[in-house]
């Protein structure tokens, strides 16, 4: 942490040395004693409005902590709170640098690897989150990361990288080109479809790993839906797939041994069931026909962008690892080609879910 004790004297408080969770992005440092705050600072390269997207974050946490206040539950449990520095500012820059706090959540856990039973109640809170906030005005979110989710104008950024290729590493990826480019037509399922009114845009957090969950450590309650950073308008199949990628997946998202690597029908049941409990009624019949498409989807936007940040040098996700980028493109591209081989199973379940949602 290069700006400790500026931060300390700021905030009030000792921060650790040591990163906290497993984030590709900004880094998160716990402080210590009593009440703890979890301090980040935000990666401004990816970032490139951190005030707006603050303003984005106080807005949104407040209209939720109003809403849990009026449902009896502590708001304080539901979702985060921003803690202010001593002078009162919402966040504090040094030096070109930015960072933020949230009051920790305490007696929570997150998890990179779910059981189906906690996946049912992941899917029920990424539902009820994207409910919660669908009387938010919308036109009032700045767009954090412009075309954060536009798979096709994330494809054309992976094809200039390959054709850049800055650091003659396309020979060694060719297997993995190839995959992306013959999927280049299904990375427009969802953008042409926003593009003709076909899928509508609502509030989505856009970022729904399923570490960015905490539950309650005692009870196994789905709390809070954290890392809003890049809550602002998008498609829910957005949110869906994006938590079936790491939900349902039988590995870690950069686990080596492929033959390890794929996707759990039954973990995508649990987490289906869940979310439809807890939004169905607000998904149109295109976007629940879309479903299982959606997990394959953002299965592949991600691992392309791996790819992509493989082929640029390493410039936009933390690694740890040699080629970490191309390992995690590798694993994605293995889950995705299992993923596609399930997509008639995936619809079934989907089917199965909402008939057995209309005997409740
Ligand atoms: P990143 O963008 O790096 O993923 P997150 O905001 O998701 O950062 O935080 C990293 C981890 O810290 C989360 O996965 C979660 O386990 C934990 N965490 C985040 N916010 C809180 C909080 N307010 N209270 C307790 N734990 C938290
Ligand atoms: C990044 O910061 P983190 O680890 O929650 C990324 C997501 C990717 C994810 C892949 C702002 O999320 O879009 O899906 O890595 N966040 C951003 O693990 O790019
Ligand atoms: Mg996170």
């Amino acid at each position: 942490m290069d700006h400790k004790a500026w931060l300390e004297k700021a905030y009030g408080v000792t921060f650790g040395q040591n990163l906290y969770g497993n984030g590709h992005i900004n880094k998160t440092y716990l402080s210590e004693g009593t009440p703890r705050i979890l301090l980040q600072e935000i990666n401004t390269a990816v970032f490139r409005d951190p005030k707006g997207m603050m303003d984005n974050i106080l807005a949104v946490t407040d209209y939720l902590q109003k809403r849990y206040a009026a449902e009896g539950k502590d708001p304080t449990r539901y979702t985060l709170t921003v803690v202010p520095t001593l002078s009162g500012a919402p966040f504090l820059q040094v030096e070109g640098c930015f960072y933020r706090a949230y009051a920790f959540i305490e007696n929570t856990v997150s998890y990179d690897i779910v059981t189906p039973e906690t996946l049912e109640k992941a899917g029920y809170s990424f539902g009820k989150f994207c409910k919660d906030l669908s009387g938010f005005p919308a036109e009032t979110l700045c767009e954090v990361i412009p075309n954060f989710h536009n798979t096709p104008a994330r494809f054309a950024a992976f094809r200039e990288a390959v054709e850049k290729d800055a650091f003659g590493r396309a020979k060694d990826d060719s297997e993995e080109i190839g995959f992306y480019r013959a999927h280049e037509a299904f990375c427009h399922t969802v953008t042409d479809r926003i593009a003709d009114g076909r899928i509508p845009l609502a509030v989505t957090h856009n970022d729904t790993k399923i570490n960015n969950i905490l539950f309650d450590q005692t009870t196994g309650e789905a709390l809070a839906v954290v890392d809003l950073d890049t809550v602002m308008p998008g498609s829910r199949l957005y949110d869906f797939g994006d938590a079936l990628r790491t939900g349902a997946a039988t590995a870690a998202e950069d686990e080596e041994d492929l033959s390890v690597v794929g996707f759990d029908p039954e973990k995508f049941r649990a987490f289906t069931r869940g979310y439809l409990s807890a939004a169905g009624d607000t998904l149109s019949e295109e976007e629940i026909a879309l479903l299982p498409e959606s997990a394959l989807l953002l299965t592949i936007e991600c691992g392309m962008r791996f790819l992509t940040d493989d082929l640029n040098g390493d410039v936009y996700f933390r690694i740890h690892r040699d080629r970490h980028n191309l390992i995690r493109a590798r694993n994605q591209i293995k889950q995705a080609i299992e993923i596609e081989k399930m997509l008639p199973l995936l619809h079934k379940i989907v089917n199965d879910c909402l008939k057995n949602k209309k005997k409740l």
